[in-house]
């Protein structure tokens, strides 16, 4: 056999046996496989998420969203982790919906100081076709004016309100499963498992991005992290992005002395996510005020590609501006620039998300 062919067949089998350094996207991983991935040992895991975070991502870009939460506290719902819950007394100031004005010089400020994303959250079970909604409306369009990904997680929402939000610019929406079907009831009773992929299949269907992730730390097993994992990643079109948020214990919610999460732990589930989902922004999400700099450089290493960037989440405190610019700059990390997915014109590491949803949206239909 030729010197070539030899070569050639050597390369084959080589990647045959290296398989997962090859990633294909699936839909069909099975509870065994991920629950193998998962537990595998934590520095064989990194390296393996790292590896596909290098095939489909431009390492070193992170990209950097701010949050805003617009209407604050007051809620109806009894979701065990949060503060903006009206049957829990945890010392949030409720307040109405914000002016459109406010918002749009929260945006411009975030964009000033280096956000691309900027989401704007509200305390609502779900959307209602009133005067409120039509202010968020014009939000979107303002913020979408501002040339950022405008994303908003407004609780539950139905068909025509998503192609609403799609009309008026929105580019994302976040809507988490939280948690596993299994642990999902005894952290929240007022809405079900099978409403929040509702509400996923309604915002895939107006072709807005879907941001999915959840919560550890929340008294959950490892299985039910790994059935979060199972959820998200065999939905037949997978998520943009993808949070990960360690819980935020805040005082008088039912969960404010549940212990915290360790590093590893977050680790385990961003390279977990990375390798499943390997097109999605894996966020390093909820939790970053109580890690060290060198707790957050494990996270990108194993994956992680997006923070929520500004002092504040939505009521918790987050390290401000200043504090993650200090640290990209001594891990070498820069900020993703905007609709990267729809300008991205090749197919080396920029992936064309937006294409993609596109794609796997009309072979869903088909
Ligand atoms: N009301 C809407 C809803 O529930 O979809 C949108 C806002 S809600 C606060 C958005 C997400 O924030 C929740 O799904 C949850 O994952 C996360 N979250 C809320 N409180 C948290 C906490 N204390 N720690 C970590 N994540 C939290
Ligand atoms: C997500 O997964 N985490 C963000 C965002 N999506 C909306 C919210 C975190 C909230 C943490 C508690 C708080 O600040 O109120
Ligand atoms: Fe309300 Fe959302 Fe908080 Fe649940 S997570 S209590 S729906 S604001």
């Amino acid at each position: 056999m030729p010197c070539a062919q030899i070569e050639f067949f050597v390369v084959f089998l080589e990647n045959r046996n290296n398989a997962y350094t090859m990633a294909t996207i699936r839909h069909d991983w099975s509870l065994d496989e991920i629950r193998a991935i998962y537990s595998s040992p934590v520095l064989e895991l990194m390296y393996r998420a790292a590896t596909v975070h290098r095939e489909h991502h431009a390492t070193g870009e992170v990209q950097v969203c701010t949050l805003l939460s617009i209407k604050t506290g007051g809620c109806p719902e009894d979701c065990s982790y949060c503060p903006q819950a009206a049957r829990y007394n945890t010392g949030v100031k409720v307040h109405k919906l914000l002016d459109a004005k406010v918002v749009l010089d929260a945006a411009q400020k975030a964009k000033n100081a280096g956000a691309t994303r900027f989401c704007m959250g509200a305390a609502w079970r779900e959307v209602r076709e009133n005067r409120d909604f039509d202010k968020v409306l014009d939000m979107v369009r303002g913020v979408s004016d501002l040339g950022m990904e405008v994303c908003c997680t407004l609780g539950m929402l139905n068909d025509d309100q998503a192609v609403k939000l799609k009309e008026a610019g929105l580019y994302a929406y976040n809507h988490n499963l939280d948690t596993s079907e299994e642990f999902y009831d005894d952290i929240i009773t007022t809405r079900t498992y099978k409403d929040r992929l509702k509400t996923i299949s309604s915002i895939n269907n107006a072709n807005i991005s879907v941001c999915s992730g959840g919560i550890i730390g929340m008294g959950e097993t490892d299985e039910d992290r790994i059935g979060m994992l199972y959820t998200l990643a065999t939905l037949p079109i997978h998520p943009e992005s993808v949070p990960v948020n360690a819980l935020v214990p805040v005082e008088g919610t039912p969960l404010a002395e549940q212990p915290r999460v360790s590093v590893w732990e977050m680790v385990r589930m961003i390279a977990t996510a990375r390798i499943l989902i390997p097109n999605a922004m894996v966020r390093l999400s909820a939790g970053r005020e109580m890690m060290t700099t060198e707790d957050q450089a494990l996270c990108f290493m194993a994956g992680a590609n997006s923070i929520f960037s500004g002092d504040t989440l939505l009521t918790t405190p987050n390290p401000d501006f200043k504090k993650d610019m200090d640290m990209f700059k001594l891990l070498g990390l820069s900020p993703r620039q905007a609709y990267k997915n729809e300008n991205a014109n090749n197919c080396g590491h920029d992936h064309d998300h937006q294409h993609n949803h596109e794609e796997q949206l009309l072979s869903v239909q088909a």
